[in-house]
């Protein structure tokens, strides 16, 4: 294990340095400064083999926070950021998805709720191959590891290369996307549905709302949440929404974890537009190994055809989930419809009609926000505080950081970083933060706001336009 990484650690360039004051010193002590900060999160949240969320409310390794957390770590450590994704990897259930957490067995059961004695993996998703000595949930999370692979290689070829990294990651990461494509297309329609409000990774989002009144909650007495422990109620989904997750993942265990037949299938545009980017990433990571990568973009094409065809609501000028069961598109704005500005294949008038709904009344990008909210500024459900009906995010704000670039909005996209890091190191890089204020909430010391604020800090604008297809 590489336990000298904060030795090792490779510090910020002048160049890029981030200037809280607003004026632009040539080199920036408050950049190293909060270059330091951000690595002290990352080592006190290391294990040893990943990295926790939180040491506090997330005490295990979650799939979507590993692939953030080495896509920063990699700027300190290579080694550790291939470890951290060969360590979730190492528990892939056999049919290839990447449970949502992987459990640590030094961590108390009651220290997280549901606790792996709630998804009993090893037992009920023997069917689908779950691991025998690892516990993990049987859910899944949005699929960024691919991309974190590509970008964690190419911190360091030689190393990766020595090690035979992609090699390794390679075949599981293409299983990964094989069970998404082949048995999550619940909908028939070519892309992935998910079928809990966790795997999409946004747990309460208004978008649900509808799609989960179908779902009889679990009773409260059923059930005890740890979550509560750690932060304000006001911060955090409520307990009649609780109720109806324990339901639906109790369901999906007691059906061996097999995908059909749910109350719960939703195509969500930010989880199929990362598939869309990682599959350009797999096929940079084919093309690496010596093999064709060409039929991977060209699938990774297709697919965004069909997501503009399936997704798009041209009212809105953004994408909408599709609510499988009912039918229809989810007449709710959050900011997962914007996300698909990633993608490099998006046609330009849609590309551009994203950026204006960014920047208009619903999200404030530029303008009424310092960072873009969760969830429509002027939607019923808006809640500056409550977890993913309001506040703003860092990862979502690093997706649309790079897609403004990836579509030629440099100014834009500078501010967007500039805030970005701004509101980490003000917050104490929160979990999650008021909008409008910045104002922390949720955790503190959060793993993938530490990442990818180093990722920021060592970026340089037009970057990987430039010189990395994948993103
Ligand atoms: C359930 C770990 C995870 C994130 C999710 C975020 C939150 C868990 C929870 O924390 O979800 O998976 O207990 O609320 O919503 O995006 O991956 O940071």
């Amino acid at each position: 294990m590489d336990r000298t990484a904060h030795l090792t650690a490779r510090r910020a360039e002048p160049s890029v340095a981030y200037d809280p004051a607003g004026a632009t010193p040539a080199a920036s002590p408050s950049a190293s400064s909060l270059h330091v900060r951000a690595a002290r999160v990352l080592e006190e949240n290391w294990t040893g083999t990943s990295t926790v969320p939180s040491r506090g409310l997330y005490p295990h390794q979650w799939s979507w926070d590993s692939a953030f957390i080495a896509i920063g770590l990699r700027h300190l450590s290579p080694l550790r950021a291939q470890t951290e994704l060969e360590t979730l990897l190492d528990a892939q259930w056999g049919d290839g998805r990447i449970p949502h957490i992987v459990f640590n067995p030094s961590v108390p059961l009651g220290a997280y709720f549901p606790s792996p004695d709630f998804w009993r993996s090893s037992s009920a998703g023997s069917a689908a191959g779950a691991p025998r000595t690892v516990q993990t949930s049987g859910i899944v999370q949005p699929p960024v590891h691919a991309l974190a692979a590509w970008l964690v290689h190419r911190a360091d070829p030689g190393l990766s290369r020595a090690r035979g990294f992609l090699a390794r990651v390679y075949p599981r990461l293409a299983a990964w996307h094989r069970y998404l494509l082949h048995r999550r297309d619940l909908g028939g329609g070519g892309l992935v549905s998910v079928v809990h409000p966790w795997e999409q990774g946004m747990d309460n989002s208004p978008c649900w709302d509808r799609p989960l009144s179908r779902v009889t909650p679990a009773p409260a007495r059923s059930f005890r949440r740890a979550d509560l422990a750690h932060g304000s109620p006001g911060d955090r989904p409520t307990d009649l929404d609780y109720g109806r997750y324990v339901r639906l993942a109790a369901e999906y265990r007691d059906g061996g974890y097999g995908d059909g037949d749910g109350a719960f299938a939703v195509e969500d545009p930010a989880f199929n537009a990362l598939l869309i980017a990682s599959e350009h990433a797999l096929a940079e990571i084919a093309r690496e190994l010596g093999a064709a990568g060409s039929a991977r973009h060209a699938r990774a094409e297709r697919l965004t055809a069909v997501l503009v065809d399936r997704l798009w609501d041209p009212a809105a000028r953004m994408f909408l989930c599709r609510d499988v069961r009912g039918g229809e598109l989810v007449p709710e704005r959050s900011v997962s419809g914007l996300i698909p500005l990633l993608l490099p294949a998006l046609p330009r008038d849609l590309a551009a009609a994203l950026v204006r709904t960014a920047c208009g009344p619903h999200f404030g990008l530029g303008g009424t926000t310092r960072l873009v909210p969760s969830y429509d500024l002027l939607g019923e459900a808006f809640d500056p505080h409550r977890y993913w009906r309001g506040p703003a995010w860092f990862n979502t704000a690093w997706l649309l950081e790079r897609g403004l670039r990836r579509h030629g909005e440099d100014g834009r996209a500078a501010a967007l970083r500039k805030a970005f890091l701004r509101t980490a190191d003000t917050s104490g890089f929160a979990e999650y933060v008021d909008p409008y204020t910045g104002e922390a909430c949720g955790a503190t010391g959060f793993g993938w706001t530490a990442a990818l604020t180093l990722d920021l800090l060592h970026d340089r604008p037009g970057w990987d336009r430039h010189a990395v297809k994948a993103l």
